[in-house]
C-alpha cells in the first residue's frame, strides 16, 4: 500500500534517531548493527528483508529507509492480529469472526481495528517518553500530563469494557450504506486499565460553561496533510464525567498495541467507538457541541424518526447517535455446523450501551417458541455479559439458531432494524446455521 504520510514520517525519524528507526523498521535484529548500516550484518539482514541484494548498495544512503518498508510498515501490524477479517487496507479496517470473540474478555489479537487515518509513528515506535496529554478549554488549569503523571496522580482502575464501532452490521442494510461493510465482529470487550477521565478533568477544573469534550489524536489524515485531522469526536460533559469512561493506558495488561491506540487514548464505553479516541494528545472543554472532523453533517448520525429504506434525509434531522442498542452475539458454535447430535451447548455475549442486559433467549424454530438462556451478571458495568444456553433438535435436517437480548428497559433486539442512510446501530438478532446430521 502506498502511503507518503507515514513515509515521511519514518524518514524524519531516521533523522532524530536512527537507533530506534532501525528498531522500529528491522527489529532488534539489526539495532545493534547500526554503524555498519549498509555493510556486513546489517546489509545481509536488509538484503533478507527484502528479499533480494541490493546491486548499488553503496550508494545507498545510511538512515534512508527502503520504499518497499516503508509502505508495508503499518499493515504489517496487521500481522499481530489472530484470524481478524480485513476489510480495508488504507486505512486499516479489520473485523473479528464471531466464533472467534468467545473469550469473556476479548484478546487484544482479536480486538477489531476501526482506523479512519495512519498509525501515528509514536505508536508504531511503541516509545511514550515524548507523549503528554494537553487538557485545556474551559478549565481553570490547563494540564500536560505524562505517562508517569497519570499513573501517580490519579486513581488507576481496570474495567471490562465494550467498544463497538456505530456502523456495526452496516452489511445487513439494503440499500447498502456506503462505508466499511461490517458484518457482526466490530465489537470487543477487552480489560483496560486506566484513570478515570472525570478524575482528570476534576484535577483541571471544569468551568460552568464546559458542556461537550473534544478528543484530538496522533494519526495522520490519508492525505498526508499535517493539518488535517482524521477524526477528532467528543461526548457531553456527563458522559465524560462517568465513572467508567476512562482515559486508557492498557489494554489487558499490556501497552496498548499500535493499531488500538498506544499509548492512551479515551474509552466512552457503551457508545459508539469513534467516541473513544485512540493516540490521544489533547482534551479540550467546549461550551459548544463539539465540531470536529465526523462531529458533524451526517457521520455518526441517525435520523431522529424512522424513514423507509432509500429515503433522503435533511441535515437537520439527524441526531448524534449516544447510547448504543441491546445486541448480543452466538460465539459457540460457529454458523453452518453439522453436528452428530440432538443436544447442542450454546454461548455467546450480550450488552446493552448505557443500560444492562436482563435476558436472553434462544430460538431453534424461526422464532415462534424462545428458550431463556443463563445469563451472568455483568463483572462491571458497561462490560458484556456471557451467556449460555442449551438447545435439543426434535430430528435431523437444517435449523438456524436465533439469539434476542433484553435491555433492563424492556427493550428487545428485533428480526429486523429499521434502515438509516449512514447505516448505524444495526441490533438485528444474530443468527446461525446448525445442521443436525443424526
Ligand atoms: N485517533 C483515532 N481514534 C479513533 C479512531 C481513529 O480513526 N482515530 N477510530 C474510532 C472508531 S470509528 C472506532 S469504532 C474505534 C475503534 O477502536 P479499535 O480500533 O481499538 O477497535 O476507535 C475510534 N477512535
Ligand atoms: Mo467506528
Amino acid at each position: 500500500m502506498s502511503d507518503p504520510k507515514r513515509e515521511r514520517g519514518l524518514c524524519e525519524i531516521y533523522q532524530d534517531d536512527p537507533e530506534r528507526a532501525d528498531h522500529l523498521v528491522f527489529g532488534r535484529r539489526a539495532h545493534a548493527d547500526r554503524r555498519g548500516f549498509l555493510r556486513g550484518a546489517g546489509l545481509a539482514a536488509m538484503g533478507a528483508l527484502l528479499g533480494a541484494s541490493i546491486p548499488f548498495h553503496r550508494n545507498m544512503p545510511a538512515g534512508l529507509i527502503p520504499a518497499a518498508l516503508a509502505e508495508e510498515t503499518e499493515l504489517s501490524l496487521f500481522e499481530t492480529k489472530d484470524g481478524l477479517v480485513l476489510l480495508n487496507d488504507r486505512p486499516v479496517n479489520a473485523e473479528t469472526p464471531a466464533h472467534l470473540l468467545d473469550d469473556s474478555v476479548t484478546p487484544n489479537a482479536r480486538h477489531f481495528v476501526r482506523n479512519n487515518g495512519t498509525v501515528p509513528d509514536m505508536a508504531l515506535a511503541m516509545d511514550a517518553r515524548d507523549w503528554r496529554l494537553t487538557v485545556d478549554g474551559a478549565v481553570d488549569t490547563p494540564l500536560s500530563l505524562s505517562l508517569d503523571d497519570l499513573r501517580s496522580r490519579f486513581e488507576v482502575v481496570k474495567l471490562k469494557l465494550q467498544i463497538e464501532c456505530g456502523g456495526n452490521g452496516r452489511a445487513g442494510f439494503n440499500p447498502p450504506a456506503k462505508g466499511n461493510q461490517w458484518t457482526l465482529g466490530a465489537i470487543g470487550n477487552a480489560e483496560w486499565t486506566g484513570v478515570r477521565y472525570a478524575d482528570v478533568l476534576k484535577a483541571a477544573g471544569v468551568k460552568s460553561e464546559a458542556i461537550y469534550t473534544a478528543h484530538y489524536g496522533m494519526d495522520g489524515h490519508l492525505s498526508g496533510n499535517p493539518d488535517k485531522l482524521p477524526i477528532s469526536r467528543g461526548v457531553p460533559l456527563a458522559k465524560a464525567m462517568e465513572p467508567h469512561s476512562l482515559i486508557a493506558f492498557e489494554m489487558n495488561g499490556q501497552p496498548i498495541p499500535a493499531l488500538n491506540g498506544f499509548p492512551v487514548r479515551t474509552i466512552c464505553p457503551g457508545w459508539p467507538g469513534s467516541t473513544s479516541q485512540k493516540w490521544l494528545r489533547r482534551i479540550e472543554l467546549r461550551d459548544v457541541v463539539h465540531d470536529g472532523p465526523k462531529m458533524t453533517g451526517t457521520s455518526y448520525r441517525v435520523p431522529y424518526y424512522n424513514v423507509a429504506p432509500g429515503t433522503k434525509v435533511d441535515k437537520e434531522d439527524f441526531r448524534i447517535i449516544e447510547s448504543m442498542p441491546v445486541k448480543s452475539l452466538i460465539t459457540t458454535p460457529r454458523s453452518n455446523m453439522t453436528v452428530n447430535a440432538r443436544n447442542l451447548a450454546l454461548r455467546g455475549h450480550a450488552w446493552a450501551g448505557d443500560a444492562a442486559v436482563s435476558k436472553m433467549h434462544v430460538s431453534i424454530d424461526f422464532g415462534a417458541n424462545w428458550i431463556e438462556a443463563e445469563l451472568d451478571a455483568p463483572p462491571n458495568p458497561y462490560s458484556w455479559q456471557d451467556w449460555r444456553a442449551a438447545v435439543t433438535f426434535p430430528e435431523k435436517g437444517y435449523y438456524e439458531v436465533w439469539a434476542r437480548a433484553t435491555d433492563d428497559q424492556g427493550r428487545m433486539q428485533p428480526f429486523a432494524v429499521n434502515w438509516n442512510p449512514k447505516g448505524y446501530l444495526n441490533n438485528t438478532m444474530h443468527r446461525i446455521a446448525v445442521t443436525v446430521a443424526a
